[in-house]
Formats: C-alpha cells, sequence, structure tokens
C-alpha cells in the first residue's frame, strides 16, 4: 500500500533550496514584481492568446502556450523550433516587458550564472489537470546558458530527474513567486509538472503560470 503521507511535499522551504548542481530554487524571488508581472502578462495574452499547440506526435498539450521577446517556441507536427513571427497571428511575438528580462536576468546572476540575456520567454497556462510529461530543453543553440523559470498562481509540484529519461524523479512544489535557475550540469536533465491540483489563487484565479526565459540562439 502507497502512502500519501510519504509522498507529500513540504508547503514551504528554505529561501534558497539546491536541487541539483547547477538548479537552484529561489522561493518567492518573483514576489515583490507579482503585480508588474500579472500586467505585462494581460497585454501580452491580449495580442497572442494562449493556445493548445500540437507535438509532432499529434497529440494536442494540455497546457497551453504563447511567447513573447524576439522569439517563440512553438511545435506542430513538423517538430519542435523557435520563430520569430506567432504563427497564429503570422505577427511578431510582443515585445518582451523590462520587467521580465530584468528578473530574469538578475536570478540567473543570483544562481551565479552572470550576463544572461534571453531571447526568448515562454509563457505556459495550466488549469487544473493540465500537466507536462518528462522532457527536455534541447531546442536551443547554446547549452552553457541557464533557463529561468518563474512560476505564478497556482502551486505544482514539478519533477526533477537526471539526464536519463528512466532516471528517479524528485519532486518539488512550485509556487506563486517561486523562481528556479537552472543550467551546468543539469541543463539537460528530464523534467515535468504532475498534474494540476484544482484550487484558487487570490491574483490569478484557477491557474498556474510558468515564465520559461531562454537564450535560443
Ligand atoms: C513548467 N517548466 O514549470 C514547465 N523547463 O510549467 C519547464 O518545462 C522548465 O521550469 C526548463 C527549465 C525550467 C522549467
Ligand atoms: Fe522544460
Amino acid at each position: 500500500m502507497t502512502s500519501d503521507l510519504f509522498d507529500s511535499v513540504p508547503d514551504t522551504g528554505p529561501a534558497r533550496e539546491h536541487m541539483a548542481e547547477g538548479a537552484v530554487l529561489l522561493r518567492g524571488h518573483a514576489r515583490p514584481l507579482e503585480n508588474e508581472l500579472i500586467a505585462a502578462l494581460h497585454d501580452i495574452v491580449a495580442q497572442a492568446p494562449f493556445r493548445r499547440m500540437v507535438t509532432p506526435g499529434g497529440h494536442q498539450m494540455s497546457v497551453a502556450m504563447t511567447n513573447c521577446g524576439p522569439l517563440g517556441w512553438t511545435t506542430d507536427s513538423s517538430g519542435y523550433r523557435y520563430v520569430q513571427n506567432d504563427p497564429e497571428t503570422g505577427k511578431p511575438w510582443p515585445a518582451m516587458p523590462p520587467a521580465f528580462a530584468q528578473l530574469a536576468e538578475r536570478a540567473a546572476a543570483a544562481a551565479g550564472f552572470n550576463e544572461f540575456a534571453p531571447d526568448a520567454c515562454l509563457i505556459n497556462c495550466y488549469e487544473p489537470g493540465a500537466r507536462m510529461s518528462l522532457h527536455q530543453d534541447r531546442d536551443e543553440q547554446d547549452f552553457d546558458k541557464p533557463i529561468v523559470s518563474v512560476s505564478l498562481g497556482l502551486p505544482a509540484i514539478f519533477l526533477f530527474g537526471g539526464l536519463k529519461r528512466s532516471d528517479k524523479t524528485r519532486r518539488f512544489r512550485l509556487a506563486h513567486g517561486d523562481v528556479v535557475v537552472w543550467g551546468g550540469p543539469s541543463r539537460l536533465f528530464f523534467h515535468g509538472v504532475a498534474p494540476l491540483a484544482d484550487g484558487e489563487h487570490v491574483l490569478l484565479g484557477r491557474q498556474r503560470i510558468n515564465l520559461t526565459f531562454r537564450r535560443a540562439r
């Protein structure tokens, strides 16, 4: 018999948690900017609405996505790639708000990665039940650059494995305002998000938003 007690993840932890070599969780790091981030998000989504993309394998993702910045990550039946224009509108992705770029650069520096200048910000929207299966982030050109991930809204369980898909995963609870900076030896670790539990967040309602900042080219 399995026990939920032993599967549970503490609600909070230290302000700074070492997840693996190169990966650190900065709890609450984005909280001081929450209002600015959410206002900017509304503008972005008005120009480039969330959409559920289709994987090369033909599955529609449960997570809805959009992007801001010079490059945006997309997937369709022909594969995963970064593109300059939103395939839905044909227009360039919305500009990356200065507050986004600054947060990403400062969080990277706080984790020991200097001069991180993201050219892409993938924005994921999870509703209750939405999940992301284990994957590696490997569509970027330079794996020396980290990824900065910002969680807003409902909490999620982040699954964090190793270099092989079959490696054991550890679970981290990512709450509103948490930032994960991830690079170096763990840059290509498999990771995913468990199905989002239902709930209601005071600022964002029934959803989780994740911003992942990357240097794609
Ligand atoms: C998410 N994040 O948290 C999905 N990838 O919604 C990712 O896939 C991710 O958080 C690379 C680095 C950090 C991440
Ligand atoms: Fe990822």
